[in-house]
């Protein structure tokens, strides 16, 4: 089994966590950003994550791959089926522009599989800064107030228990977006949200991005 992704996509990190917690057998695949036809031979979009079986045959969409993944067996838990964390998810929303304002131009600074050739670089340059509506050097010098619209948010933001030992489908919808925060450099993060980043990080086998961030 094959799972395709960039590093930095949340949908992503939502199939690699639970590959990796329910020890599926897999290969994970960083595909470049800007290799369409990669992602259109396996599912006849421009999308990730794409999970390909051993004949071949592939999906996509997150939360059906999660659905598979956590369908086979493996012998290790399946997933607690718990997932109240719309209030988060809500939140996080609320701050969207800011969030991509702060992420879209570290994606491509941190050395990322998925963004090792120039044509990679600028193809998600071109979108991201369509989305965003500003250039990604801009969106830099504005980090100041792009952070302290997101740490006002993440310091309103209901806290989470932890999940123990076994992971909940709500860590899966909201730790991906939690952990990419960790690509800004000195970002305020409540005591809460830092725990939970590092305690997930480490059931999942996973990675922050403390070590690079920007
Ligand atoms: N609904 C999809 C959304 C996946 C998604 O938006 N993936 C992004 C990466 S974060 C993507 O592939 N975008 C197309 C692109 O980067 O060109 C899912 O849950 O899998």
């Amino acid at each position: 089994m094959k799972l395709y992704q960039y590093d930095h996509c949340p949908f992503c990190v939502r199939a690699d966590m639970v590959a990796s917690w329910r020890k599926v057998p897999h290969e994970k695949v960083y595909l470049l950003n800007d290799d369409e036809q990669a992602h259109y031979d396996l599912i006849g979009a421009k999308m990730v994550p794409i999970l390909q079986f051993d004949d071949g045959k592939a999906m996509g969409e997150s939360l059906d791959i999660v659905a598979e993944l956590d369908g086979i067996e493996t012998g290790a838990p399946t997933l607690d089926p718990w997932d109240e964390v719309a209030p988060q998810m809500q939140a996080l929303a609320s701050a969207n522009r800011a969030v991509n304002c702060l992420l879209f131009p570290r994606n491509v600074r941190l050395g990322l599989p998925e963004f090792e050739t120039r044509t990679a670089i600028g193809y998600f340059t071109e979108r991201k800064e369509d989305i965003i509506g500003i250039s990604f050097g801009q969106a830099l010098e504005e980090t100041a107030a792009h952070k302290a619209e997101v740490e006002a948010m993440l310091a309103a933001m209901p806290p989470l228990d932890l999940p123990g030992d076994r992971l909940r489908m709500g860590d899966v919808l909201i730790y991906p977006q939690l952990r990419n925060l960790t690509m800004v450099k000195d970002l305020a993060f409540p005591d809460w949200v830092r725990a939970y980043v590092d305690h997930v990080t480490a059931l999942c086998g996973t990675h922050s991005y403390d070590d690079r961030a920007i």
